[in-house]
C-alpha cells in the first residue's frame, strides 16, 4: 500500500491546528497532529517543503522504517519542529494501519490494559472563592482529578488562570494560550517569593473544602530554582498532591536531583521534551514520577511508546500533555497509547471548543471521569474539510512574563 497524497491542513476554529492528511492507493486516509502552539507555520513549512516529497510513493505499511528514515535521514535530529512533523506522519500511518486492519489503534498496540483513562481538568481562580467555584464546575463536568492554579496577591495576571468573561462568568476554561490571536504576545508579571508564600495556603483551603480523596495537581511552569522547587514540594506534602509539574526549567536534568532529595511530592516533567534523549537521565535516575510528553511533540506513537516503555522499568508512569493546543487527532493518539500501555498514570484533558469539535469528528467517550478513544478503526477522528476551510490561520503567541524590575523570567 503506497502513500499517494499528503496534505497539510491549517485551520483555526477555536485556535490554530496543523493536521497532516495522508492518502494511500487503496483509498485509505490517515490523520496526524503537527500543532506547535505559537510556532505552527514552522512545522507546516517543514512538512510541506521537506517531508511531503519524501512520503509520496512510500510504503504506508512501514511505520518504524518511515520513522527512522525521517529521524536519521534528515541528519538534523530532535527539536520541537522536527519531532512534531515526524509525529504527524507517525500518527497518520497508525491511523491508516488501524483502518486497514479494521481495528482501533489501541488494539494494534496490544489491546486495552484498563477500562478507561483517568483524566484531569484545570480549575483556576484569581481568588480562593473563584477557585472553589471552578473546582465545583469541574466536578459537575465529571472530572475526578483536578489541577489547581490560583492568582497570587500583588500579581496582575498569572499562568493558568482562566479569564472571567461575560459569556463565561465562571471562568471555567483556561484557554488563553495563545493569549492573543492576531496580535503580539501578552506580557504577564511574576514574583517567585509571593507565589511560594501563597500557594500552600491555597492547597490547605482546597483540601479543607473538598476533602482528602480528590487527586490534586499543580503546574509551576518552569519558574523555580531547584531550591525553591524543593521548598514548594516540601510545603505541599501535607496536601498529598498527585503531582507537582515542571517545577524547574526542564533543560537542566541535574536540577531534579536536588528537588528529589528534599521532597516526596511526586514530580511530573516533559511537556517541552521531544525525544527519549531528553529523558535519559531523569528516567534512569528515577528523578520524576510522570512523563508529560504529548504524542504530538515527541515523535508520535512509535517514539513516545519507547519513552514510556523505558520509563516503566523505573516505575515512572505516563501523564501525557493534553491542553487544547493538542488537536483532537493528537488527543486521540494519546488515548489509544494510554489505554494500551501498562504504566498509564493520568491524562490531561481540557475539552476542545464547539467549533473545533465540528471540524474534527471524534469517536472518544467521556464517562465518570474516564476517557476512552472509542472503537472506530484507526484513531477515530475524521476532518471535515469544508468546516476546516472556514477558519483560516490566525497568528498567535503564547504569553511571557517579566519580574518587577523588568527582567524576563521563565514562562
Ligand atoms: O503552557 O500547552 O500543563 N500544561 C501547560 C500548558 C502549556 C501550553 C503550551 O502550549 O503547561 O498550558
Ligand atoms: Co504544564
Amino acid at each position: 500500500m503506497k502513500i499517494t497524497n499528503a496534505e497539510v491542513i491549517v485551520t483555526s476554529p477555536d485556535r490554530n491546528f496543523v493536521t497532516l492528511k495522508l492518502t494511500t492507493d487503496e483509498g485509505i486516509t490517515g490523520l496526524g497532529d503537527a500543532t506547535l502552539n505559537g510556532r505552527e507555520l514552522s512545522v507546516v513549512a517543514y512538512l510541506k517543503d521537506h517531508v511531503v516529497p519524501l512520503l509520496i510513493g512510500r510504503d504506508a505499511d512501514k511505520i518504524e522504517d518511515t520513522w527512522q528514515f525521517l529521524y536519521r535521514g534528515a541528519y538534523w535530529r530532535r527539536g520541537p519542529v522536527t519531532m512534531a512533523a515526524i509525529a504527524s506522519v507517525d500518527m497518520a500511518l497508525w491511523d491508516i494501519k488501524g483502518k486497514k486492519a479494521d481495528m482501533p489503534v489501541y488494539q494494534l498496540l496490544g489491546g486495552a490494559s484498563r477500562d478507561g483513562l483517568l483524566a484531569y481538568g484545570h480549575a483556576s481562580g484569581k481568588t480562593t472563592e473563584e477557585l472553589f467555584e471552578s473546582v465545583h464546575r469541574h466536578l459537575e463536568l465529571g472530572y475526578r482529578a483536578i489541577r489547581i492554579q490560583t492568582g497570587v496577591p500583588g500579581l496582575k495576571s498569572i499562568y493558568g488562570i482562566a479569564s472571567v468573561t461575560a459569556d463565561k462568568p465562571e471562568g471555567v476554561r483556561y484557554d488563553h494560550e495563545p493569549a492573543v490571536r492576531g496580535d503580539l504576545p501578552n506580557e504577564e508579571d511574576w514574583d517567585t517569593r509571593s507565589y511560594l508564600r501563597h500557594v500552600p495556603g491555597v492547597f490547605e483551603a482546597v483540601r479543607n473544602e473538598f476533602g482528602p480523596e480528590l487527586p490534586l495537581l499543580h503546574d509551576a511552569h518552569h519558574r523555580l530554582t531547584p531550591m525553591q522547587a524543593a521548598k514548594l514540594g516540601k510545603s505541599l506534602e501535607p496536601y498529598d498532591l498527585f503531582w507537582l509539574e515542571d517545577c524547574t526549567p526542564a533543560e537542566n536534568q541535574d536540577a531534579l536531583r536536588w528537588v528529589r532529595h528534599h521532597t516526596t511530592t511526586p514530580l511530573a516533567i516533559g511537556e517541552i521534551f521531544n525525544t527519549v534523549w531528553d529523558y535519559k537521565q531523569i528516567i534512569s535516575e528515577q528523578l520524576i514520577d510522570y512523563v508529560r510528553s504529548a504524542v504530538t511533540h515527541t515523535g508520535g506513537i512509535t517514539h513516545l511508546k519507547k519513552v514510556l516503555d523505558y520509563a516503566s522499568l523505573f516505575q515512572i508512569k505516563s501523564g501525557m500533555h493534553g491542553p487544547t493546543d493538542i488537536s483532537p487527532v493528537g488527543m486521540a493518539a494519546a488515548m489509544h497509547l494510554g489505554l494500551a500501555i501498562h504504566n498509564f498514570g493520568i491524562q490531561e484533558y481540557m475539552m476542545h471548543g464547539g467549533r473545533t469539535n465540528q471540524v474534527f469528528q471524534q469517536s472518544f467517550t467521556w464517562n465518570n471521569g474516564l476517557l476512552h478513544p472509542g472503537d472506530n478503526p484507526g484513531l477515530g477522528v475524521e476532518l471535515e474539510t469544508d468546516e476546516a476551510g472556514k477558519y483560516p490561520y490566525v497568528r498567535a503567541y503564547l504569553p511571557y512574563n517579566r519580574l518587577a524590575d523588568g527582567t524576563i523570567h521563565d514562562w
